[in-house]
Order: C-alpha cells, then sequence, then structure tokens
C-alpha cells in the first residue's frame, strides 16, 4: 500500500514498503519515519524492554534501508503527517544501507550527481519532475497519435553524420567509423518518402559539443514531428502549438498542484496561436530597446532570446514566441527558403521564456535544389547519397520539428539546469554513473 493511501485504512492494518527517513530512538518511544513515493508516514513503537524483538530491530535500522512493515494505522493529531500514525506490528529489513549515506542536505551538485539515485530517492520534486515528464510525453504522444502521426523509431547508428558534421560522435564498428546520430532529420524525413505521412519519435540524441552551458547535454531526448504535404511553414507551427497547448493542460490538470507545491511554479496552459515575429522584426525591437552586441547581427545568443521573449511577453502576455525566416547562412542546407527572399529560410525557433525548446521549418524537397543548397554548404553529395535519393522518386513538400525533452521541462519546472531536469545527464565532462 502507499503511504497516501493510510488515511482510508484508518484503525486497520497495513503493509507499507519504503525507506527509513529518520529514527528517533528515545527512552520510551521508538519513532522512525519511513518514505516512499508518494509520502511519509511515521512509526511510533513503545519499548518493550528485552523480550521486545521489535525493539531490536527498529535500534538496528540504518537511514535509507528499504524495509516492509506491517503495522495499525491509528489517528494522533499531534502527529503532523496528517494526523495518522502507524504502530508497527512487524518490520523486515529488505535492503540494509551502509551506516553513512555518502550524500546530505547541504552536498554541492556535482556529488549529488554521482549519488544520483540517492538524490532521486530523497528528494520529492526529483520525483515528481519524471511524473510530470511522463505526464507531458504521454500528452504529446496522445496528441500526435490523434493528428494521425505514426511512432517511429530511427537508427542512432549511422553511416555519416546527419546534421552538420561537426558536432557528432565518431565510434569503431567493425573495422570502420560509425556515427551517433545527431538527429533523426534524414530518417524522419525518408519516412515521409517511404508514405507515412506524419511521423513522431521520442528518442536519444547526441551531440559531440564541448558546451558547459545549463542548457546543453551531449545526450538528450529528442521529440521529432515530420508533417507531409504541408502547405508551409506555417502549418508546422500550427502543429506544434496545439501539441504543446495539449501536452500542457494535462500536465496542468495532473500535476499543477504539486508543483506549486514542490517548485513554486504556476503551469498556465498558453493561448493559442503563440506569436511569431520574424528575425529582421525581433533584431529590430531589439535595437529599439538598445541591445545590439557585435556578432549577434544574423543570429540572436542566448541573451538576446531572453530580451526578446521579456519584450514579447510585456507587450502579449505571451511566455512563448515562434522567431522565423533566419538567414540561410545560418541555418542547415535542408531548410527550404522563401520564393520572395531566396536570403531567408522558412525556418523557425520556438523560444519558451526566453529559452530555444525547438527547430523547424518547412524542407527543400525538390531534389536539385537541394543538392545546390547543400553544395552552397560546402557539403559533398557522397556521404548523404542514401538520405539525398529520397528525394529523386517523388518525395512530397514537408515539414516538422525537434524538440528537447529537458530543455522544456527546465522551464516547465523552473529549473537552473539541464542536469536537474534528466535522471541522468551527460556532458562533456560526465560519463558516469
Ligand atoms: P536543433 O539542433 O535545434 O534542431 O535541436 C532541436 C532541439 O533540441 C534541443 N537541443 C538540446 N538539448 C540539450 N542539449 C543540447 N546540446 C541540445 N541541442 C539541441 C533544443 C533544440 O531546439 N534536426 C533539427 C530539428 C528539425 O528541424 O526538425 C535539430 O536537431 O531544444
Amino acid at each position: 500500500m502507499l503511504v497516501r493511501e493510510l488515511p482510508e485504512h484508518l484503525g486497520r492494518a497495513v503493509t507499507v514498503c519504503g525507506w527509513v527517513q529518520t529514527l528517533r530512538l528515545q527512552r520510551r518511544m521508538q519513532f522512525v519515519l519511513v518514505r516512499d513515493h508518494s509520502g511519509t508516514v511515521q512509526l511510533a513503537h513503545r519499548r518493550g524492554g528485552q523480550q521486545d524483538l521489535l525493539e531490536q530491530e527498529l535500534e538496528r535500522l540504518t537511514p535509507e534501508s528499504a524495509v516492509r512493515v506491517t503495522g495499525r494505522v491509528v489517528a494522533d493529531d499531534a502527529v503532523r503527517l496528517g494526523g495518522l500514525e502507524l504502530v508497527p506490528e512487524a518490520v523486515e529489513v529488505l535492503g540494509r544501507a551502509e551506516p553513512r549515506l555518502p550524500i546530505d542536505a547541504h552536498t554541492g551538485p556535482e556529488q549529488r550527481l554521482d549519488w544520483r539515485f540517492l538524490d532521486v530517492r530523497r528528494r520529492p520534486q526529483a520525483q515528481l519532475l519524471f511524473a510530470v515528464q511522463t505526464t507531458f510525453e504521454a500528452g504529446l504522444r496522445a496528441f500526435a497519435q490523434a493528428e494521425g502521426c505514426t511512432e517511429m523509431h530511427t537508427p542512432k547508428l549511422m553511416g555519416s553524420a546527419s546534421e552538420s558534421g561537426a558536432e557528432v560522435f565518431e565510434l569503431g564498428y567493425f573495422g570502420r567509423s560509425a556515427y551517433l546520430a545527431q538527429s533523426p532529420q534524414f530518417y524522419k524525413q525518408m519516412a515521409i518518402a517511404a508514405g507515412i505521412d506524419r511521423v513522431f519519435e521520442v528518442g536519444p540524441v547526441f551531440r559531440a559539443e564541448p558546451s558547459y552551458t545549463a542548457r546543453h547535454a551531449t545526450e538528450f531526448t529528442g521529440v521529432d514531428v515530420e508533417l507531409a504535404w504541408t502547405a508551409g511553414v506555417e502549418d508546422v507551427m500550427d502543429f506544434e502549438e496545439r501539441m504543446l497547448t495539449h501536452a500542457l493542460a494535462l500536465v496542468a490538470e495532473r500535476h499543477g498542484a504539486e508543483i506549486r507545491e514542490h517548485f513554486g511554479v504556476e503551469v498556465t496552459v498558453p493561448q493559442l496561436p503563440f506569436p511569431r515575429l520574424a528575425m529582421a522584426e525581433a533584431q529590430q525591437l531589439l535595437r529599439a530597446e538598445g541591445w545590439d552586441p557585435e556578432g549577434a547581427k544574423a543570429d540572436l545568443d542566448p541573451e538576446g532570446e531572453r530580451r526578446l521573449a521579456a519584450l514579447v511577453q510585456q507587450r502579449t502576455g505571451h511566455e512563448f514566441v515562434f522567431v522565423t525566416h533566419y538567414p540561410a547562412a545560418i541555418r542547415p542546407f535542408y531548410h527550404a527558403r522563401s520564393a520572395q527572399q531566396p536570403g531567408l529560410t522558412l525556418s523557425f525557433d520556438l523560444l519558451w521564456k526566453g529559452l530555444e525548446i525547438t527547430t523547424g521549418a518547412q524542407r527543400e524537397h525538390r531534389h536539385e535544389v537541394l543538392l545546390r543548397q547543400a553544395a552552397e554548404k560546402g557539403l559533398s553529395p557522397e556521404p548523404m547519397r542514401h538520405y539525398l535519393d529520397a528525394f529523386r522518386f517523388g518525395c512530397p513538400p514537408h515539414g516538422g520539428f525537434g524538440l528537447g525533452l529537458a530543455r522544456v521541462l527546465m522551464v516547465l519546472l523552473g529549473l537552473e539546469s539541464i542536469r536537474e531536469a534528466v535522471f541522468l545527464f551527460r556532458g562533456p565532462n560526465r560519463l558516469t554513473p
């Protein structure tokens, strides 16, 4: 039985499994707090003297030992934890914890990551995060399925790099090289060429970026969507904003109160449509506010993204903004270009409270144009031959996006670092545990 179910069993004998949180072994009484993922309950045992085997068992407990307790649920107004406690009849140690724990409330972040299983087990916030992630993903998946998407699982081992080639992990593969997928990009487009009209994938993404920021990981979970027969990038943005709104509404409904309690954050379901702003307009807006650092001409740096999001929020009250029409020079070769302004792509980034959570675009689906755009970027067609072949035999127009799951959780729960938003973080300096 879960601790949170105990109030329904007042006066009855129950069995609870959990971990020893604290021990208060007094002269007459022994108090033990036992925690499971749903809450904490106090065991209260009156010492019975030398023949009392239960007293001896309780005396030998260590914090964080895994125990199974059978006892009677009694009401006690003096107890802070819901006004009830358990009078134990039997306590069984199923997994004894060593007496000295490697972390406590004062342990720094890196050492907490070394002992992540203890860190997650002991903090209700961390437990809640994974419940929220599960609900959010379920919301995305339910929306995608209702919209006719097929869920795909594309290879993560590739014979050539999947995006730019610069940030790729290379590994030995039976006497030659293989690469870890930097994105399902090529394969989700290939699925479109395969006649699977709308595809959805949640899977690992690998980036060999030597980035030590609070928002970069070398391995993360990507949520990817690709839609066939799109009339333009607007269709892709419409899909994404509806998908996010659906998933956030589910999170608000299931976890809104707990998120407020544990993270101090209010989950608001965003209004549709999200504001859209072309990159050139975004930069004008920022310049008008007196922000124009050298080097941020074509792109927005993280500070620019934060400022822009703050301005948009001031003006529209919206936490999200699609920044569109990025210059072709800073976008991948497979982004479609604007017919009116060929220097601009039909692409977007989605910012949430100033953090980039998505990149998306209408794709270039015409083989000869794609070849030309690749050549402009200095990319040789040979390593991408299998990808490019998908555009030679009747590929429909299409577009899609990639969403970083951990980035969404960071913003949703107000976390300072991506390290807190994943179970086991991977970065340039961290490959363990
Ligand atoms: P992009 O490279 O922008 O686009 O990645 C998509 C989204 O993934 C997240 N993200 C990251 N999260 C954690 N650590 C990282 N190092 C990291 N890098 C990116 C961000 C980002 O917006 N193929 C395109 C998507 C597409 O056009 O469909 C792509 O991968 O939230």
